[in-house]
């Protein structure tokens, strides 16, 4: 018997999806999912409605095309769905590379250079030394963990947060409420990389982001909601937060007339720091299935009750 895969990816133009599930699992009879359709062995899905969960809850796996849940757990799901989320995927690399532009822009000052050359002046800025810069990144899972082996590349101290005690070479690690205040006090660079939990979520407002040093630069490349915007733009203006570089936000797409947009301290992206890439997650989706099929182990299976 083949293995039945449903797809569901609405809003999406599922054929090249498709097709790339075919040249992965060739044999496989993959569909895209219809109301009604019956139990498939695995669902393959973003953001699906709460039919296709009702309709496949006897699926063996749920392969998430992304490496947040959170959408997918906002849904009533079987206490026994076994969810499997991208696991890098080739989204590391893009959120190192993001995360390090973030940085060297605003360290280095290109910001005003590029201000200065629309100006045809030609001043320098003295240097800042890197040494007294650390970079905090929240969330040292995945995408963290590579973001801060990008950062240490560069020379700038690296401190990271996790939920559980998490030791990583080279990092100063911190773990849980206890250990928030100390990871805030020095970082001057705040990444966050954090899923969106009921724990997380609104984490970074105005308290948390006054702890940090004064003057400190926020990149948010985690999700909207756990940021207070107007907390935010608050502690923008008071110069507690110099700047920072958001690539989600509460409400996506950002709407034309949101402040972020105009502010000149605020570099906005369009949800992009690290995109789905079809081939890797494809790929990795297949090879995981082929491994629960022999009865391995996988990496990326979601804890239901921690939400990431
Ligand atoms: P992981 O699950 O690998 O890592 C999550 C990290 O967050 C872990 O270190 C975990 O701690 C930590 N964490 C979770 N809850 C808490 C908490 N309450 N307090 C402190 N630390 C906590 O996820 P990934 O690295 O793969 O992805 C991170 C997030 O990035 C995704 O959930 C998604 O929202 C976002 N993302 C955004 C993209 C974009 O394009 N903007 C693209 C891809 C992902 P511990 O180590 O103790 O478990
Ligand atoms: C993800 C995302 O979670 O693209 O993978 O945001």
């Amino acid at each position: 018997m083949p293995l039945n895969i449903t797809l569901c990816y609405p809003g999406v133009d599922p054929a090249p999806w498709l097709e790339g599930l075919h040249s992965c699992l060739p044999g496989a009879d993959i569909r895209v999912w219809q109301p009604g359709d019956p139990v498939a062995d695995y669902g393959v899905t973003w953001a699906p409605p709460q039919q296709f969960v009702d309709e496949q809850a006897e699926v063996k796996a749920v392969f998430n095309m992304g490496a947040g849940v959170d959408k997918l757990l906002q849904l009533r799901l079987p206490a026994h769905w076994k969810v499997v989320r991208l696991d890098d995927a080739g989204m590391a690399v893009q959120m190192a590379e993001y995360v390090c532009h973030a940085l060297t822009r605003h360290f280095r000052g290109f910001v005003r250079y590029e201000q200065q050359a629309r100006e045809c002046l030609w001043q320098q800025c003295p240097p800042q030394v890197r040494a007294d810069y650390p970079v905090g990144i929240m969330g040292m899972g995945v995408l963290g963990q590579r973001v801060a082996q990008a950062v240490q590349s560069f020379g700038f101290p690296v401190r990271g947060w996790s939920r559980m005690p998490r030791p990583v070479a080279g990092v100063q690690t911190f773990a849980g409420r206890a250990g928030l205040g100390a990871f805030l006090a020095a970082t001057r660079m705040l990444v966050c990389l954090l899923p969106l939990t009921p724990d997380t979520r609104g984490l970074l407002d105005r308290s948390v982001l006054s702890q940090l040093q004064a003057g400190a630069y926020l990149v948010n490349v985690a999700r909207g909601a756990l940021l207070v915007e107007q907390d935010l733009l608050d502690l923008l203006g008071t110069g507690q937060i110099a700047g920072a570089t958001l690539d989600v936000f509460q409400h996506e797409p950002l709407a034309p007339d949101h402040a972020f947009w105009r502010h000149p301290r605020i570099q906005v992206t369009p949800h992009i720091s690290a995109q789905t890439l079809e081939h890797d997650s494809l790929e990795q989706i297949a090879g995981k299935i082929r491994a629960l099929e022999r009865g391995e182990r996988i990496a990326g299976i979601v804890d239901l009750a921690c939400g990431y």
